[in-house]
């Protein structure tokens, strides 16, 4: 297969996931619009058409609740989906949007970033009328998660649901997640077969069992959204009431850091005045990257038990993404950088979402292995930005190596075979793998 037939593989795959303003992430397993899907979709897109781009993230925007919020899937109607609208039933919340459903909970904030890779792409004057009539609701956005998730004032923001953090099995997830587990997954465990659980599973009809989060945290996810509910996905409320994990999450908090860069550019373009306690808490944030980056001996950074300050180290992609959370001293890059071209972390195809010597490490388990793109896609960013060009392209070329020559981009690859596994015609695989095409192409 040619790079220009990969690219129009890829180019065919967001145009049939399109429906109108917004991309689904894939047309069964995933129908709806999700947060960060969207932001990925539109960097792809925006090489073809930058006015969809643009169009694919304010569509985002018609979900923000009036507290600035912004929810991590938009529900389309009338289709089926594991954890659809009715669940959440957010018009219950005076914030949430009247014409939208909308899920209650949020997802990596890459809007800002989004906003500013598509903007390369546009006429001045569309630039800065795209910035104009989106800033605000950036700000209300990143004032949202510093107020509602940062009180403490940390600099990292604390997730009240493994779903907010987008890799939501990730072992220090699945680790916190296993002491808030229901009933049925104690009974289950105790009894050694989760084989009755298995078989109630909706999910597994668009993937199979090996390939999607293991029973015992499926049935985690949905116990703790019950609770997070009852608590009306309040933080302060989840912690007194409830013993559903609460995470201050390193891998949403550096993409939260590189965001708040993005903003300050995009706000000193268009001579915005950014509030001053956002700036403040956005200077902490990246504080806090640089300082774990220095102190941590191998580069690896964690994320915290938020009630006890225990911290989580299981290892994952998660620890090494000060990387992309901003500039760091030469000398905590090149400790990342070992890491990740370590043979742990890049057997054969780079990176591993777990290193394959970790106990959770499953070749083809969701999000406890496999490589995905948009992760790839994350480093490669950090690498550039942190003066790893050649390991940089290193990684594209890997990356466009395994997903070549298959019958659809999928949502995740094997880092032992590149395999592909979960569903076909992944969205961000797609729009990622046209990005990583068209940068190359320019450099
Ligand atoms: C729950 C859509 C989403 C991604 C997440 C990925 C998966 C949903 C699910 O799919 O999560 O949000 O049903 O498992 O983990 O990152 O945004 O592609």
């Amino acid at each position: 297969m040619s790079q220009s037939d990969l690219l129009e593989q890829a180019k065919a795959i967001l145009k049939h996931n399109d429906f109108g303003a917004s991309t689904r992430p894939a047309p069964r397993l995933y129908p709806h619009q999700w947060l960060w899907d969207s932001c990925f979709i539109a960097i792809g897109l925006r090489h073809d058409d930058p006015k969809r781009a643009m169009t694919e993230i304010e569509s985002l925007f018609r979900g923000q609740w009036k507290n600035g919020m912004l929810p991590h899937i938009i529900f389309a109607d009338d289709v089926e989906y594991h954890a659809g609208p009715d669940m959440w039933a957010s018009k219950e919340y005076e914030d949430a949007p009247r014409d939208v459903q909308t899920s209650c909970i949020t997802q990596p904030p890459m809007v800002a970033e989004a906003v500013l890779k598509v903007a390369e792409k546009l006429s001045d004057e569309d630039r800065t009328a795209f910035y104009l009539r989106i800033i605000d609701k950036l700000v209300a956005y990143h004032t949202w998660l510093y107020r509602e998730r940062d009180s403490e004032k940390t600099g990292i923001v604390t997730l009240i649901h493994a779903w907010e953090c987008g890799t939501e099995d990730a072992p220090y997830w699945s680790k916190a997640m296993e002491a808030a587990a229901p009933d049925e997954v104690v009974q289950a465990r105790k009894n050694g077969s989760f084989v009755e659980l298995d078989a109630k599973r909706p999910d597994l009809k668009h993937a199979p069992l090996e390939q999607r989060p293991a029973s015992a945290d499926f049935y985690t996810l949905y116990h703790t959204f019950e609770l997070i509910k009852q608590a009306r996905f309040d933080l302060t409320t989840i912690r007194d009431d409830t013993a559903s994990p609460l995470i201050r999450d390193v891998f949403f908090s550096a993409v939260l850091s590189r965001a708040n860069d993005c903003l300050r550019q995009i706000a000193s373009d268009v001579g915005y005045g950014l509030p001053d306690d956002l700036l403040a808490a956005a200077e902490r944030t990246s504080d806090a990257f640089r300082r774990m980056a220095a102190e941590s001996n191998d580069g690896q950074v964690f994320s915290q038990d938020y009630r006890t300050g225990q911290l989580l180290k299981e290892a994952s992609i998660a620890n090494l993404m000060p990387l992309y959370a901003g500039s760091l001293r030469e000398n905590d890059v090149t400790k990342i950088a070992d890491i990740l071209t370590s043979p742990a972390y890049w057997p054969v195809n780079g990176v591993a979402t777990v290193p394959v010597d970790s106990p959770y490490y499953g070749e083809l388990r969701f999000w406890q292995g496999p490589v995905w793109i948009n992760t790839n896609w994350l480093i490669v960013e950090g690498l550039k930005r942190n003066g790893q060009a050649e390991l940089a392209k290193r990684l594209v070329g890997s990356t466009l190596a395994m997903v070549q020559g298959k019958d659809s981009l999928y949502e995740y690859y094997s880092a032992r075979t590149g395999q592909s596994a979960g569903t076909g015609n992944f969205s961000w695989s797609a729009a990622l793998t046209i990005d990583m095409i068209r940068c190359k192409d320019a450099e």
